[in-house]
Protein backbone atom coordinates (compact mmCIF):
# COMPACT_ATOMS: atom_id res chain seq x y z
CA UNK A 1 0.00 0.00 0.00
CA UNK A 2 1.28 3.29 -1.21
CA UNK A 3 1.16 6.47 0.99
CA UNK A 4 0.42 9.59 -0.24
CA UNK A 5 0.50 13.38 1.10
CA UNK A 6 -0.73 16.03 -1.00
CA UNK A 7 -1.94 19.39 0.09
CA UNK A 8 -4.90 20.94 -1.49
CA UNK A 9 -9.24 20.63 -1.45
CA UNK A 10 -10.20 16.94 -0.99
CA UNK A 11 -12.98 17.71 -2.92
CA UNK A 12 -10.89 17.61 -6.11
CA UNK A 13 -9.33 14.27 -6.16
CA UNK A 14 -9.29 11.83 -8.57
CA UNK A 15 -9.93 9.07 -6.54
CA UNK A 16 -12.12 5.69 -5.93
CA UNK A 17 -13.79 7.13 -2.66
CA UNK A 18 -13.49 10.04 -0.85
CA UNK A 19 -13.87 9.99 3.21
CA UNK A 20 -15.73 12.79 4.63
CA UNK A 21 -15.09 14.40 8.09
CA UNK A 22 -18.97 13.88 9.04
CA UNK A 23 -21.03 14.78 12.21
CA UNK A 24 -23.55 11.79 13.73
CA UNK A 25 -26.38 13.22 11.83
CA UNK A 26 -24.60 12.92 8.34
CA UNK A 27 -26.98 16.18 7.18
CA UNK A 28 -23.89 18.04 6.52
CA UNK A 29 -21.83 21.08 8.62
CA UNK A 30 -18.79 22.66 7.94
CA UNK A 31 -15.32 22.38 6.89
CA UNK A 32 -14.61 19.02 4.45
CA UNK A 33 -18.32 18.08 5.09
CA UNK A 34 -19.03 21.46 4.02
CA UNK A 35 -17.30 21.37 1.08
CA UNK A 36 -18.42 17.95 -0.06
CA UNK A 37 -22.16 18.78 0.20
CA UNK A 38 -21.82 21.70 -1.99
CA UNK A 39 -19.48 20.72 -4.62
CA UNK A 40 -20.56 16.63 -4.78
CA UNK A 41 -23.87 18.43 -4.98
CA UNK A 42 -27.88 17.26 -3.63
CA UNK A 43 -28.02 13.39 -4.65
CA UNK A 44 -25.41 12.60 -1.43
CA UNK A 45 -27.36 14.40 0.71
CA UNK A 46 -30.40 12.52 -0.39
CA UNK A 47 -28.81 9.29 0.01
CA UNK A 48 -27.58 10.64 3.59
CA UNK A 49 -31.37 10.85 4.53
CA UNK A 50 -32.27 7.94 3.34
CA UNK A 51 -29.41 6.00 5.90
CA UNK A 52 -30.61 7.90 8.38
CA UNK A 53 -34.23 6.50 7.77
CA UNK A 54 -33.44 2.78 7.19
CA UNK A 55 -30.43 2.52 9.63
CA UNK A 56 -29.38 4.92 11.75
CA UNK A 57 -31.98 6.75 13.13
CA UNK A 58 -29.98 7.43 15.97
CA UNK A 59 -27.06 9.19 14.11
CA UNK A 60 -23.78 7.37 12.63
CA UNK A 61 -21.93 6.09 16.09
CA UNK A 62 -18.61 7.99 16.25
CA UNK A 63 -15.47 5.73 14.99
CA UNK A 64 -18.13 4.25 12.64
CA UNK A 65 -18.04 4.77 8.37
CA UNK A 66 -20.28 4.13 5.63
CA UNK A 67 -20.57 4.81 1.78
CA UNK A 68 -22.72 6.62 -0.39
CA UNK A 69 -22.34 8.16 -4.13
CA UNK A 70 -20.13 11.11 -4.45
CA UNK A 71 -22.39 12.91 -6.78
CA UNK A 72 -20.55 15.64 -8.96
CA UNK A 73 -17.34 14.96 -7.30
CA UNK A 74 -14.50 12.84 -9.28
CA UNK A 75 -14.59 10.02 -7.60
CA UNK A 76 -17.04 7.11 -7.29
CA UNK A 77 -18.16 7.05 -3.98
CA UNK A 78 -17.75 9.19 -0.51
CA UNK A 79 -17.03 7.60 2.63
CA UNK A 80 -18.71 9.21 5.89
CA UNK A 81 -16.98 8.38 9.32
CA UNK A 82 -17.32 9.92 12.60
CA UNK A 83 -14.51 11.53 14.69
CA UNK A 84 -14.52 12.30 18.27
CA UNK A 85 -14.10 15.61 19.52
CA UNK A 86 -10.42 15.76 20.63
CA UNK A 87 -12.44 17.49 24.63
CA UNK A 88 -14.28 14.39 24.69
CA UNK A 89 -13.71 10.74 26.19
CA UNK A 90 -10.49 8.26 27.26
CA UNK A 91 -11.35 6.38 24.21
CA UNK A 92 -10.56 9.10 21.74
CA UNK A 93 -7.50 7.78 20.63
CA UNK A 94 -9.27 4.40 19.51
CA UNK A 95 -12.22 6.26 18.17
CA UNK A 96 -10.12 7.96 16.13
CA UNK A 97 -8.11 5.11 14.70
CA UNK A 98 -11.76 3.06 14.21
CA UNK A 99 -12.30 6.16 11.80
CA UNK A 100 -9.21 4.34 9.25
CA UNK A 101 -10.13 1.45 9.70
CA UNK A 102 -13.77 1.44 9.39
CA UNK A 103 -13.56 3.79 6.58
CA UNK A 104 -10.80 1.28 5.27
CA UNK A 105 -13.19 -1.71 5.60
CA UNK A 106 -16.01 0.42 3.71
CA UNK A 107 -13.68 1.21 0.85
CA UNK A 108 -12.71 -2.62 0.74
CA UNK A 109 -16.05 -3.68 0.46
CA UNK A 110 -16.69 -1.20 -2.33
CA UNK A 111 -13.77 -2.63 -4.14
CA UNK A 112 -12.40 1.05 -3.95
CA UNK A 113 -8.13 1.00 -5.00
CA UNK A 114 -7.45 4.53 -3.94
CA UNK A 115 -8.81 6.22 -0.83
CA UNK A 116 -8.42 10.25 0.05
CA UNK A 117 -8.70 11.25 3.87
CA UNK A 118 -8.79 14.63 5.14
CA UNK A 119 -6.91 15.04 8.66
CA UNK A 120 -10.23 13.78 10.41
CA UNK A 121 -11.25 15.70 13.83
CA UNK A 122 -8.01 17.82 13.07
CA UNK A 123 -10.27 21.21 12.66
CA UNK A 124 -13.31 21.68 14.46
CA UNK A 125 -13.85 18.59 16.76
CA UNK A 126 -10.25 20.13 17.95
CA UNK A 127 -7.21 17.50 17.61
CA UNK A 128 -4.14 19.07 18.01
CA UNK A 129 -2.46 18.33 14.32
CA UNK A 130 0.72 16.32 15.13
CA UNK A 131 -1.27 13.53 17.19
CA UNK A 132 -3.93 13.16 14.50
CA UNK A 133 -1.81 13.06 11.70
CA UNK A 134 0.11 9.76 14.27
CA UNK A 135 -3.00 7.94 14.87
CA UNK A 136 -4.13 8.45 11.06
CA UNK A 137 -0.83 7.79 9.40
CA UNK A 138 0.03 4.55 11.86
CA UNK A 139 -3.46 3.25 11.91
CA UNK A 140 -3.70 2.75 7.87
CA UNK A 141 -0.25 1.22 8.13
CA UNK A 142 -1.10 -1.46 10.23
CA UNK A 143 -4.82 -1.83 8.56
CA UNK A 144 -5.11 -5.23 6.38
CA UNK A 145 -6.56 -3.12 3.32
CA UNK A 146 -6.62 -4.06 -0.77
CA UNK A 147 -6.64 -0.60 -1.12
CA UNK A 148 -3.50 0.37 -2.55
CA UNK A 149 -3.18 4.20 -2.61
CA UNK A 150 -4.04 6.21 0.32
CA UNK A 151 -3.56 9.86 0.11
CA UNK A 152 -3.68 12.21 2.90
CA UNK A 153 -5.10 14.92 1.76
CA UNK A 154 -3.65 18.03 3.55
CA UNK A 155 -5.40 22.38 3.83
CA UNK A 156 -2.39 23.97 4.57
CA UNK A 157 1.34 23.59 5.26
CA UNK A 158 1.01 23.18 9.46
CA UNK A 159 -1.18 20.05 8.53
CA UNK A 160 0.86 18.97 5.76
CA UNK A 161 4.24 19.06 7.69
CA UNK A 162 2.74 16.99 10.28
CA UNK A 163 1.56 14.19 8.20
CA UNK A 164 4.82 14.47 7.11
CA UNK A 165 6.85 13.64 10.04
CA UNK A 166 4.22 11.41 10.62
CA UNK A 167 5.25 9.33 7.87
CA UNK A 168 9.15 9.67 8.56
CA UNK A 169 8.65 8.46 12.07
CA UNK A 170 10.49 10.00 14.75
CA UNK A 171 13.22 12.34 14.28
CA UNK A 172 16.77 9.89 15.15
CA UNK A 173 18.23 12.83 16.71
CA UNK A 174 15.76 13.66 19.63
N1 LIG B 1 -10.03 19.55 1.81
C1 LIG B 1 -9.11 19.05 2.66
N2 LIG B 1 -9.05 19.36 3.97
C2 LIG B 1 -9.95 20.27 4.42
C3 LIG B 1 -10.95 20.85 3.60
C4 LIG B 1 -10.96 20.46 2.23
N3 LIG B 1 -11.86 20.96 1.37
N4 LIG B 1 -11.71 21.69 4.36
C5 LIG B 1 -11.21 21.63 5.62
N5 LIG B 1 -10.13 20.79 5.66
P1 LIG B 1 -13.07 19.53 9.78
P2 LIG B 1 -13.48 17.62 12.00
C6 LIG B 1 -9.29 20.39 6.81
O1 LIG B 1 -13.47 20.66 10.65
O2 LIG B 1 -12.46 18.29 12.85
C7 LIG B 1 -18.03 19.62 10.31
O3 LIG B 1 -18.88 20.68 10.61
C8 LIG B 1 -9.35 21.25 8.05
O4 LIG B 1 -8.48 22.36 7.90
O5 LIG B 1 -13.62 19.48 8.40
O6 LIG B 1 -13.50 16.12 11.94
C9 LIG B 1 -18.71 18.26 10.43
O7 LIG B 1 -20.07 18.30 10.06
C10 LIG B 1 -8.87 20.27 9.11
O8 LIG B 1 -7.44 20.18 9.09
O9 LIG B 1 -13.44 18.09 10.45
C11 LIG B 1 -18.54 17.96 11.88
O10 LIG B 1 -19.55 18.57 12.67
C12 LIG B 1 -9.41 18.93 8.64
O11 LIG B 1 -9.76 19.13 7.25
C13 LIG B 1 -17.20 18.54 12.22
O12 LIG B 1 -16.99 19.60 11.28
C14 LIG B 1 -10.66 18.44 9.37
O13 LIG B 1 -11.48 19.56 9.73
C15 LIG B 1 -16.08 17.56 12.06
O14 LIG B 1 -14.89 18.14 12.50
Amino acid sequence: MDIRLVRGDITEQHVDAVVNAANSSLLGGGGVDGAIHRRGGPDILAECRELRASKYGRGLPTGRAVATTAGRLPARWVIHTVGPVHSATEDRTELLASCYRESLRVADELGARSVAFPAVSAGVYGWPMDDAARVAVRTVQETSTTVSEIRFVLFGDEAYAAFDRAVRGPDPKH
